[in-house]
């Protein structure tokens, strides 16, 4: 299919450590087609090579508008599997990767563009945000990973409210629901998300490495086998130099002391 000629699709830029990795194709609000996956996987190869964290986002009104419909008709049977297939694959790198990702939501957070977001590992919303799955509506199902990631993240029976009676969900339900998990006002969420990640990328990287790859399969796991899991995660973190050095910054000279919330 042509390129639309205005449309970069992925922009990429550098926020100090953090990659700001920003949907681009507003006039088909964001909408993911095949080239939008493959330039969205560039960004986070480039990312895992050069950031400690990244940021999510997408120009125009929307955050993302999900599958490219237009693209999707034209499709025989195995390529819509393979395409399916792939995101699973993209989405995997963001999720299971090397540095925690922060999404800055606003406008339509529909179909693929929920589940992209549900692959993330922090979710900012502002007040402009809606979430929807219009899957049945339009005659298909769920194939960016939303049946695993949208489920566990909300709970299937929400889930299948969305998808069977074509619910609209307000940012404020979704983070009761626990599918966000900060609030803005119109128009912030991009710098909370920055500020978020910019906090992430701070943290010792092997931890980082820890939370976003053994949380998700501890998940999966019997408890027995997870809390095993655990130990020996927890054993091998703590022998990084990274752990002694910021071990010792706290104890010696009291570094980076927990604070008490003060804005509630
Ligand atoms: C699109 C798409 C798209 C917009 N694929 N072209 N997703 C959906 O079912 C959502 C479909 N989209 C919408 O409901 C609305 O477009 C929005 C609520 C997101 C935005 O509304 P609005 O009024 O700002 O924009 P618009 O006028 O509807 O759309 C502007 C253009 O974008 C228009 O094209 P134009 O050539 O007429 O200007 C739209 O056709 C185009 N557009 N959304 C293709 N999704 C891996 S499986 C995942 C399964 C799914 O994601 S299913 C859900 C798909």
């Amino acid at each position: 299919m042509a390129a639309d000629p205005d449309d970069t699709l992925i922009r990429y830029e550098m926020r100090g450590d953090v990659a700001l990795i920003t949907l681009d194709r507003p006039a088909k609000r964001n909408a993911i087609s095949d080239r939008v996956i493959e330039a969205l996987d560039k960004a986070i190869t480039r990312a895992a090579s050069e950031a400690k964290a990244a940021v999510l986002h997408g120009t125009g009104k929307h955050f993302c508008a999900g599958l490219d419909l237009a693209e999707h008709r034209e499709k025989p049977l195995i390529e819509a599997v393979e395409g399916s297939r792939r995101w699973h694959e993209v989405f995997a790198r963001i999720e299971r990767g090397r540095i925690p990702y922060v999404a800055a939501l606003h406008g339509a957070v529909v179909g693929g563009g929920f589940e992209l977001a549900a692959s993330v590992h922090v979710r900012v919303a502002d007040a402009t945000t809606f979430f929807a799955l219009p899957e049945g509506t339009r005659g298909i199902f769920v194939g960016g990973g939303g049946s695993v990631r949208i489920a566990r993240l909300i709970g299937s029976a929400r889930m299948g409210d969305m998808m069977l009676t074509g619910r609209v969900v307000t940012p404020a339900e979704m983070e009761r629901w626990g599918g966000v998990s900060y609030l803005t006002d119109e128009g912030a969420a991009l710098d909370r998300a920055l500020e978020l990640a910019t906090r992430a990328a701070e943290n010792a990287e092997f931890s980082n490495y820890a939370i976003l790859n053994a949380l998700p399969r501890i998940r999966d796991m019997s408890s027995e086998d997870g809390l095993f899991a655990e130990s020996l995660m927890s054993a091998l973190t703590s022998v990084t130099p990274e752990a002694k050095e910021r071990l010792a910054a706290f104890l010696d000279r009291g570094a980076g002391k927990v604070q008490a919330p003060t804005d509630g």
